[in-house]
Protein backbone atom coordinates (compact mmCIF):
# COMPACT_ATOMS: atom_id res chain seq x y z
CA UNK A 1 0.00 0.00 0.00
CA UNK A 2 1.42 3.26 -1.49
CA UNK A 3 2.11 6.31 1.43
CA UNK A 4 -0.47 8.17 -0.62
CA UNK A 5 -3.31 6.11 -0.75
CA UNK A 6 -6.00 7.74 1.15
CA UNK A 7 -8.42 5.45 1.76
CA UNK A 8 -7.43 2.36 2.39
CA UNK A 9 -10.45 0.13 3.11
CA UNK A 10 -11.63 0.52 -0.59
CA UNK A 11 -8.39 -1.40 -1.56
CA UNK A 12 -8.02 -5.23 -1.47
CA UNK A 13 -6.82 -6.45 1.61
CA UNK A 14 -3.17 -7.35 1.15
CA UNK A 15 -3.49 -10.40 3.68
CA UNK A 16 -2.65 -13.45 1.81
CA UNK A 17 -4.76 -15.60 4.62
CA UNK A 18 -8.55 -16.59 4.14
CA UNK A 19 -10.90 -14.50 5.30
CA UNK A 20 -11.98 -15.12 8.54
CA UNK A 21 -15.49 -16.45 8.56
CA UNK A 22 -18.25 -13.69 10.39
CA UNK A 23 -18.31 -14.71 13.96
CA UNK A 24 -21.39 -15.74 15.88
CA UNK A 25 -23.31 -13.05 17.63
CA UNK A 26 -24.69 -14.08 21.22
CA UNK A 27 -27.01 -11.57 21.46
CA UNK A 28 -27.30 -10.30 18.07
CA UNK A 29 -28.43 -7.00 17.75
CA UNK A 30 -28.11 -3.61 20.19
CA UNK A 31 -27.10 -4.54 23.88
CA UNK A 32 -26.66 -2.77 27.09
CA UNK A 33 -26.68 -3.03 30.93
CA UNK A 34 -28.36 -0.38 32.53
CA UNK A 35 -25.53 1.38 34.25
CA UNK A 36 -25.22 2.73 38.11
CA UNK A 37 -26.71 6.02 39.38
CA UNK A 38 -24.46 8.29 40.36
CA UNK A 39 -25.17 7.64 43.69
CA UNK A 40 -24.36 4.14 43.28
CA UNK A 41 -20.86 5.08 42.65
CA UNK A 42 -19.83 4.61 46.05
CA UNK A 43 -16.48 2.72 44.94
CA UNK A 44 -13.39 4.04 43.42
CA UNK A 45 -13.44 0.98 41.32
CA UNK A 46 -16.23 0.03 39.34
CA UNK A 47 -16.88 -3.90 39.92
CA UNK A 48 -17.08 -5.92 36.72
CA UNK A 49 -20.49 -6.44 36.81
CA UNK A 50 -21.33 -3.14 37.42
CA UNK A 51 -19.86 -1.78 34.23
CA UNK A 52 -21.38 0.00 31.61
CA UNK A 53 -22.24 -2.28 28.60
CA UNK A 54 -22.74 -1.16 25.53
CA UNK A 55 -22.62 -2.93 22.13
CA UNK A 56 -24.67 -1.54 19.17
CA UNK A 57 -24.66 -4.92 17.26
CA UNK A 58 -24.05 -7.29 19.27
CA UNK A 59 -21.83 -9.32 21.01
CA UNK A 60 -19.41 -11.61 18.91
CA UNK A 61 -18.65 -15.41 20.45
CA UNK A 62 -14.79 -15.21 19.57
CA UNK A 63 -12.08 -17.85 20.75
CA UNK A 64 -8.26 -16.75 21.88
CA UNK A 65 -7.56 -19.60 19.47
CA UNK A 66 -9.54 -18.06 16.74
CA UNK A 67 -8.36 -14.79 17.19
CA UNK A 68 -5.73 -12.90 14.66
CA UNK A 69 -5.42 -9.36 14.25
CA UNK A 70 -4.57 -7.41 10.90
CA UNK A 71 -2.06 -4.77 10.89
CA UNK A 72 -1.91 -2.66 7.76
CA UNK A 73 -2.59 0.36 5.84
CA UNK A 74 0.20 2.68 5.69
CA UNK A 75 2.61 0.59 7.81
CA UNK A 76 6.31 -1.04 5.69
CA UNK A 77 5.24 -4.22 6.64
CA UNK A 78 2.11 -5.60 7.25
CA UNK A 79 1.09 -8.43 10.00
CA UNK A 80 -1.20 -10.89 11.70
CA UNK A 81 -0.59 -11.30 15.35
CA UNK A 82 -2.10 -14.33 17.29
CA UNK A 83 -3.62 -13.82 20.58
CA UNK A 84 -0.19 -15.74 22.23
CA UNK A 85 1.64 -12.55 20.32
CA UNK A 86 -0.19 -10.07 22.36
CA UNK A 87 0.34 -11.45 25.16
CA UNK A 88 4.10 -11.63 24.68
CA UNK A 89 4.19 -8.06 24.79
CA UNK A 90 4.83 -6.13 27.94
CA UNK A 91 1.64 -6.29 30.24
CA UNK A 92 0.65 -2.90 31.34
CA UNK A 93 -2.24 -1.69 33.80
CA UNK A 94 -4.22 1.42 33.16
CA UNK A 95 -6.67 2.57 35.87
CA UNK A 96 -9.62 5.11 34.27
CA UNK A 97 -12.46 6.45 33.96
CA UNK A 98 -14.46 4.64 31.19
CA UNK A 99 -17.83 6.56 29.64
CA UNK A 100 -19.91 6.20 27.17
CA UNK A 101 -20.23 9.59 25.43
CA UNK A 102 -24.56 8.26 25.39
CA UNK A 103 -26.62 7.58 22.33
CA UNK A 104 -25.44 8.52 19.16
CA UNK A 105 -29.06 9.86 18.29
CA UNK A 106 -29.21 11.93 21.14
CA UNK A 107 -25.90 13.34 21.42
CA UNK A 108 -26.72 16.43 23.92
CA UNK A 109 -28.36 14.36 26.80
CA UNK A 110 -25.92 13.53 29.91
CA UNK A 111 -26.13 9.84 30.07
CA UNK A 112 -23.94 10.10 32.84
CA UNK A 113 -22.90 6.43 31.86
CA UNK A 114 -19.58 6.19 33.61
CA UNK A 115 -17.08 3.93 35.52
CA UNK A 116 -13.70 3.52 36.71
CA UNK A 117 -11.75 0.52 35.84
CA UNK A 118 -8.32 -1.61 35.20
CA UNK A 119 -7.59 -2.12 31.92
CA UNK A 120 -4.51 -4.92 31.52
CA UNK A 121 -2.90 -5.78 27.37
CA UNK A 122 -0.38 -4.73 25.71
CA UNK A 123 0.80 -1.31 24.92
CA UNK A 124 -0.97 -0.43 21.55
CA UNK A 125 2.47 1.94 20.50
CA UNK A 126 4.03 -1.72 21.28
CA UNK A 127 2.22 -3.69 19.04
CA UNK A 128 2.04 -1.03 16.22
CA UNK A 129 6.17 -0.81 15.75
CA UNK A 130 6.20 -4.62 14.91
CA UNK A 131 4.23 -3.26 11.34
CA UNK A 132 6.50 -0.18 11.48
CA UNK A 133 4.44 3.08 11.13
CA UNK A 134 5.08 5.00 7.88
CA UNK A 135 5.29 8.66 8.27
CA UNK A 136 2.68 9.51 6.32
CA UNK A 137 0.01 8.03 8.84
CA UNK A 138 -2.19 10.48 11.21
CA UNK A 139 -5.26 8.06 11.77
CA UNK A 140 -5.52 4.33 13.38
CA UNK A 141 -8.84 2.86 12.37
CA UNK A 142 -9.96 -0.51 14.76
CA UNK A 143 -12.17 -2.74 12.91
CA UNK A 144 -14.48 -4.64 15.26
CA UNK A 145 -16.13 -8.47 14.47
CA UNK A 146 -19.28 -7.56 15.47
CA UNK A 147 -21.53 -6.32 11.96
CA UNK A 148 -25.51 -5.76 11.76
CA UNK A 149 -27.42 -2.62 11.88
CA UNK A 150 -27.98 0.08 13.88
CA UNK A 151 -31.16 2.79 13.58
CA UNK A 152 -32.00 0.80 10.67
CA UNK A 153 -28.14 1.03 8.90
CA UNK A 154 -26.30 -1.70 7.92
CA UNK A 155 -22.85 -1.93 8.86
CA UNK A 156 -21.00 -4.72 8.43
CA UNK A 157 -18.23 -3.76 11.11
CA UNK A 158 -18.00 -1.27 13.75
CA UNK A 159 -15.33 1.14 12.57
CA UNK A 160 -13.40 3.64 14.28
CA UNK A 161 -10.63 6.14 14.13
CA UNK A 162 -8.31 8.17 16.52
CA UNK A 163 -5.30 10.18 15.97
CA UNK A 164 -1.86 8.54 16.23
CA UNK A 165 -0.75 11.51 17.83
CA UNK A 166 -2.64 10.07 21.01
CA UNK A 167 -0.58 6.83 20.75
CA UNK A 168 0.92 7.52 23.86
CA UNK A 169 1.96 5.15 26.82
CA UNK A 170 -1.37 4.66 27.72
CA UNK A 171 -3.44 3.16 24.48
CA UNK A 172 -3.91 -0.10 25.09
CA UNK A 173 -4.72 -3.34 23.22
CA UNK A 174 -6.54 -4.62 26.63
CA UNK A 175 -7.15 -8.20 27.21
CA UNK A 176 -7.98 -7.93 31.02
CA UNK A 177 -10.96 -5.90 32.85
CA UNK A 178 -10.25 -5.61 36.69
CA UNK A 179 -7.69 -8.31 36.44
CA UNK A 180 -9.65 -11.18 34.54
CA UNK A 181 -10.24 -11.61 31.24
CA UNK A 182 -12.54 -9.87 28.87
CA UNK A 183 -15.73 -10.58 29.68
CA UNK A 184 -16.89 -11.34 26.23
CA UNK A 185 -19.76 -8.31 26.54
CA UNK A 186 -16.69 -6.25 27.23
CA UNK A 187 -14.44 -7.29 23.85
CA UNK A 188 -13.06 -10.77 24.59
CA UNK A 189 -10.32 -11.74 23.74
CA UNK A 190 -9.28 -8.08 22.81
CA UNK A 191 -10.39 -4.48 22.86
CA UNK A 192 -8.74 -0.97 21.99
CA UNK A 193 -8.74 0.85 25.46
CA UNK A 194 -8.17 4.74 24.91
CA UNK A 195 -7.77 6.07 27.74
CA UNK A 196 -9.26 10.09 28.17
CA UNK A 197 -11.81 9.21 25.01
CA UNK A 198 -15.25 8.60 25.38
CA UNK A 199 -15.64 4.77 25.43
CA UNK A 200 -17.31 4.50 22.15
CA UNK A 201 -13.58 5.13 20.50
CA UNK A 202 -12.58 1.77 22.43
CA UNK A 203 -13.22 -1.11 19.70
CA UNK A 204 -14.25 -4.28 21.11
CA UNK A 205 -13.34 -7.74 19.55
CA UNK A 206 -10.62 -5.88 17.79
CA UNK A 207 -9.89 -7.58 14.70
CA UNK A 208 -7.86 -5.06 12.36
CA UNK A 209 -5.94 -2.09 12.62
CA UNK A 210 -5.27 0.32 9.60
CA UNK A 211 -3.22 3.25 9.45
CA UNK A 212 -4.27 5.96 6.99
CA UNK A 213 -4.27 9.79 6.57
CA UNK A 214 -7.67 10.38 6.60
CA UNK A 215 -10.82 9.77 8.96
CA UNK A 216 -12.73 6.31 8.43
CA UNK A 217 -15.45 6.66 6.13
CA UNK A 218 -17.96 4.46 8.68
CA UNK A 219 -21.41 6.02 10.08
CA UNK A 220 -19.79 5.35 13.37
CA UNK A 221 -17.02 7.63 12.72
CA UNK A 222 -19.47 10.47 9.65
CA UNK A 223 -23.03 9.92 10.83
CA UNK A 224 -22.89 9.04 14.14
CA UNK A 225 -20.66 10.43 17.04
CA UNK A 226 -19.54 14.15 16.00
CA UNK A 227 -20.69 17.14 17.87
CA UNK A 228 -21.55 20.49 16.46
CA UNK A 229 -18.87 23.21 16.78
CA UNK A 230 -20.01 25.66 18.57
CA UNK A 231 -19.06 29.55 18.72
CA UNK A 232 -18.31 31.41 22.15
CA UNK A 233 -22.10 32.52 22.12
CA UNK A 234 -22.84 29.00 21.97
CA UNK A 235 -24.08 28.97 18.57
CA UNK A 236 -23.49 25.97 16.23
CA UNK A 237 -20.59 27.13 13.81
CA UNK A 238 -21.55 24.34 11.21
CA UNK A 239 -18.50 22.48 11.87
CA UNK A 240 -18.32 19.11 13.52
CA UNK A 241 -15.83 17.66 15.73
CA UNK A 242 -14.97 14.00 16.25
CA UNK A 243 -16.62 12.85 19.99
CA UNK A 244 -13.18 11.89 21.40
CA UNK A 245 -11.43 13.65 23.98
CA UNK A 246 -13.49 12.93 27.60
CA UNK A 247 -14.68 16.90 28.80
CA UNK A 248 -14.93 18.22 32.03
CA UNK A 249 -17.65 16.68 34.01
CA UNK A 250 -18.40 15.77 37.67
CA UNK A 251 -21.27 13.47 39.60
CA UNK A 252 -22.55 13.84 43.46
CA UNK A 253 -22.59 10.52 45.01
CA UNK A 254 -23.62 11.69 48.14
CA UNK A 255 -25.86 12.76 49.10
CA UNK A 256 -28.55 10.65 47.06
CA UNK A 257 -31.46 12.57 44.97
CA UNK A 258 -34.33 13.58 47.70
CA UNK A 259 -32.06 13.02 50.84
CA UNK A 260 -32.95 14.59 54.31
CA UNK A 261 -29.91 16.54 55.88
CA UNK A 262 -30.14 18.14 58.79
CA UNK A 263 -30.04 22.29 59.12
CA UNK A 264 -26.94 23.31 61.75
CA UNK A 265 -25.26 19.85 60.99
CA UNK A 266 -22.02 19.09 58.79
CA UNK A 267 -23.09 17.72 55.28
CA UNK A 268 -20.40 16.22 53.36
CA UNK A 269 -21.40 16.81 49.47
CA UNK A 270 -18.94 14.24 48.02
CA UNK A 271 -18.39 12.53 44.67
CA UNK A 272 -16.07 12.19 41.53
CA UNK A 273 -14.64 14.49 38.51
CA UNK A 274 -13.02 13.74 35.49
CA UNK A 275 -11.89 14.47 32.04
CA UNK A 276 -9.17 13.85 29.49
CA UNK A 277 -6.21 15.50 31.16
CA UNK A 278 -7.55 15.94 35.08
CA UNK A 279 -9.84 18.18 36.43
CA UNK A 280 -8.22 21.49 38.46
CA UNK A 281 -10.90 23.08 40.68
CA UNK A 282 -14.23 21.32 41.57
CA UNK A 283 -16.94 24.19 42.50
CA UNK A 284 -20.13 23.04 44.65
CA UNK A 285 -23.50 25.10 44.92
CA UNK A 286 -26.03 24.47 47.26
CA UNK A 287 -28.13 27.16 46.35
CA UNK A 288 -29.01 25.81 42.55
CA UNK A 289 -26.70 27.55 41.61
CA UNK A 290 -26.23 31.30 42.74
CA UNK A 291 -23.36 31.01 44.81
CA UNK A 292 -20.21 28.46 44.46
CA UNK A 293 -17.82 27.61 47.13
CA UNK A 294 -14.22 25.23 46.06
CA UNK A 295 -14.57 21.63 47.57
CA UNK A 296 -11.49 19.60 47.89
CA UNK A 297 -10.17 17.63 45.24
CA UNK A 298 -7.60 15.05 44.47
CA UNK A 299 -4.51 15.67 42.71
CA UNK A 300 -5.01 13.41 38.99
CA UNK A 301 -3.50 9.99 39.33
CA UNK A 302 -3.11 8.84 36.12
CA UNK A 303 -6.34 8.58 34.13
CA UNK A 304 -8.46 7.46 37.38
CA UNK A 305 -11.75 9.86 38.25
CA UNK A 306 -10.75 12.56 41.26
CA UNK A 307 -12.54 12.37 44.64
CA UNK A 308 -14.15 15.81 45.96
CA UNK A 309 -15.64 16.56 49.06
CA UNK A 310 -17.06 19.55 50.47
CA UNK A 311 -18.38 20.25 53.79
CA UNK A 312 -21.80 21.96 54.11
CA UNK A 313 -23.60 22.97 57.24
CA UNK A 314 -27.11 23.77 56.24
CA UNK A 315 -28.77 26.44 57.55
CA UNK A 316 -32.70 27.02 56.65
CA UNK A 317 -34.86 24.08 56.38
CA UNK A 318 -36.71 23.54 52.84
CA UNK A 319 -35.60 22.33 49.58
CA UNK A 320 -32.33 22.63 48.00
CA UNK A 321 -30.80 21.58 45.05
CA UNK A 322 -27.01 20.98 44.69
CA UNK A 323 -24.64 20.86 42.01
CA UNK A 324 -21.01 20.06 41.11
CA UNK A 325 -19.31 21.81 38.12
CA UNK A 326 -15.87 20.57 37.30
CA UNK A 327 -13.16 23.11 35.58
CA UNK A 328 -10.37 21.19 33.27
CA UNK A 329 -6.75 21.20 33.59
CA UNK A 330 -6.94 21.86 29.40
CA UNK A 331 -9.25 23.87 29.93
CA UNK A 332 -13.35 24.15 29.70
CA UNK A 333 -16.20 24.02 32.36
CA UNK A 334 -19.23 22.42 32.61
CA UNK A 335 -22.16 23.59 31.08
CA UNK A 336 -25.65 24.41 32.85
CA UNK A 337 -27.44 22.16 30.47
CA UNK A 338 -27.83 20.48 27.26
CA UNK A 339 -24.78 18.49 26.63
CA UNK A 340 -23.96 15.37 27.70
CA UNK A 341 -21.41 16.73 30.30
CA UNK A 342 -23.87 19.61 31.59
CA UNK A 343 -24.10 19.83 35.69
CA UNK A 344 -25.07 17.20 37.91
CA UNK A 345 -28.27 18.32 40.04
CA UNK A 346 -29.37 16.76 43.04
CA UNK A 347 -32.60 17.72 44.62
CA UNK A 348 -32.64 17.39 48.53
CA UNK A 349 -34.60 18.51 51.66
CA UNK A 350 -32.84 20.04 54.98
CA UNK A 351 -34.63 19.32 57.81
N1 LIG B 1 -16.80 -3.41 18.33
C1 LIG B 1 -17.48 -2.55 19.12
N2 LIG B 1 -16.79 -1.78 19.98
C2 LIG B 1 -17.44 -0.92 20.78
C3 LIG B 1 -18.84 -0.77 20.72
C4 LIG B 1 -19.55 -1.58 19.80
O1 LIG B 1 -20.79 -1.52 19.69
N3 LIG B 1 -18.82 -2.46 19.02
N4 LIG B 1 -19.48 0.15 21.53
C5 LIG B 1 -18.65 1.28 21.96
C6 LIG B 1 -19.28 2.13 22.96
S1 LIG B 1 -20.42 3.26 22.42
C7 LIG B 1 -18.89 2.14 24.25
S2 LIG B 1 -19.52 3.23 25.37
C8 LIG B 1 -17.89 1.17 24.75
C9 LIG B 1 -18.47 0.41 25.89
O2 LIG B 1 -17.54 -0.53 26.36
P1 LIG B 1 -18.02 -1.62 27.39
O3 LIG B 1 -19.30 -2.20 26.87
O4 LIG B 1 -16.91 -2.60 27.50
O5 LIG B 1 -18.25 -0.90 28.70
O6 LIG B 1 -17.49 0.24 23.76
C10 LIG B 1 -17.30 0.81 22.48
N5 LIG B 1 -16.70 -0.16 21.62
MO1 LIG C 1 -21.08 4.49 24.19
Amino acid sequence: MSATDKNPASRPHDDTSEAPAAAVLDPAGFFRRIPLLPHQLASRRTATSDVIVLCHLGVPRITTDAWRLTIDGLVERPTIIDYGRLLSFPKVFVETVHQCAGSPLQPEVAARRISNVVWTGARLADVLALAQPQSAARLVWGYGADYGAFDNVPCDTYLKDFPLSRLNEDVLIAYELNGADLPPEHGYPARLVIPGFYGTNSVKWLTRLTLATERADSPFTTRWYNDPELDETGRPTGARRPVWSIAPESVIVSPAPDAQVTAGTICAVTGWAWADGGVDRLDISCDAGVRWHAATLEKPTGRAWQGFRYDWTPTAAGPVTLMARAHGRRGGVQPQNSRRNAIHCVPITVV
